[in-house]
């Protein structure tokens, strides 16, 4: 038994059909919890908007259709059977979705649900990649601009029983920043949900790198941070928009320890050691040691010394 071990999982979903209805996908959830469960999770992670299709991918232009696809009130009638089902199993959870606000404002938004069911802590994403208005000409759109604002909560972190866990959301894994700040603020674990296009249209040279960029951007969050993160995906082709796979979970080492092998609903687990984080950090990571951030931005002319 390794000390401060924890079971953890990426519950990887495959593409949710337009035509799906929610409870449809929200049986799917339960499904891969309950094996979770099975296989001794005490964590499981989501993907991004976990309850629908990634319907930025659309210019939606029917706004009461829009409205369906997000979230008033969390749980709410369509997903109380998720939450029953963790407090039954007592499996803690990461749920990403489309939250809307009493005061109408749109967020892309992540929360933990410890293993009573109750919601103890929330994410809206900050790095909202894509655009606000339709591409014209584009073989799929990315108008998470135009569907979302920017998150307002800031990159916090919260303790869950002997760890301490932070959120992020897809595009924020590109960005050193999100992991940096969580890490100042003690976070051990990332839990991360992604959305990715197989094709980048407006930048292809990308394509062959899409799934090598995904897992270079997770590692090295990790290894730099020292911390572990779980990246899950959902993946296979939606709606005919390709995603990538590869859901993964990330040691402080940046070595991947388990990772999906299919398109579709998977389960990757692993038992990761907590204190892993406490020996880099200690270590090659000690921030107060060796971070020396009071001198990264002096200015002086190097010529005129
Ligand atoms: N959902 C989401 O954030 N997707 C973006 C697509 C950007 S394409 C480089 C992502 O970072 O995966």
């Amino acid at each position: 038994m390794k000390s401060r071990a924890l079971t953890v999982s990426a519950a990887q979903l495959g593409p949710i059909p337009r035509s799906a209805t929610k409870a449809e996908t929200v049986a799917r959830l339960i499904k891969l919890l309950e094996s979770a469960a099975s296989e001794g999770a005490q964590l499981v992670v989501f993907p991004e908007a976990a309850l629908t299709p990634f319907f930025p991918h659309w210019f939606v232009r029917d706004r009461s259709e829009l409205l369906t696809f997000y979230e008033t009130r969390l749980p709410g009638p369509e997903t109380q059977g998720l939450f029953d089902a963790a407090s039954e199993l007592q499996v803690a959870f990461v749920l990403g979705y489309a939250e809307r606000t009493a005061a109408n404002r749109f967020f892309n938004t992540a929360v933990l649900v410890d293993e009573l069911g109750e919601v103890i802590h929330k994410y809206r994403k900050i790095h909202l990649p894509g655009f606000e208005l339709k591409q014209e000409g584009a073989p799929f759109q990315n108008l998470e601009k135009r569907y979302f604002e920017v998150g307002d909560l800031g990159f916090g972190v919260r303790r869950w029983g002997n760890a301490e866990i932070g959120l992020a959301i897809c595009n924020d894994r590109r960005w050193p920043e999100t992991y940096r700040v969580m890490a100042l603020r003690g976070a051990e674990v990332v839990c991360l949900g992604y959305n990715t296009p197989a094709l980048t249209p407006h930048l292809p040279e990308s394509d062959r790198l899409v799934d090598f960029q995904n897992h270079l951007s997770m590692q090295a969050g990790a290894y730099q941070n020292a911390m572990w993160v779980i990246g899950t995906a959902k993946a296979g082709t939606e709606e005919g928009v390709c995603q990538i796979g590869g859901s993964a979970i990330i040691a402080p080492s940046g070595e991947i320890v388990a990772t999906a092998r299919t398109m579709g609903d998977e389960l990757v687990t692993a038992e990761i050691d907590l204190d892993m984080v406490t020996r880099y950090r200690r270590d090659v990571f000690n921030f107060s040691q060796h971070r020396r951030p009071e001198h990264y931005s002096i200015i002086t002319d190097p010529v005129s010394l």
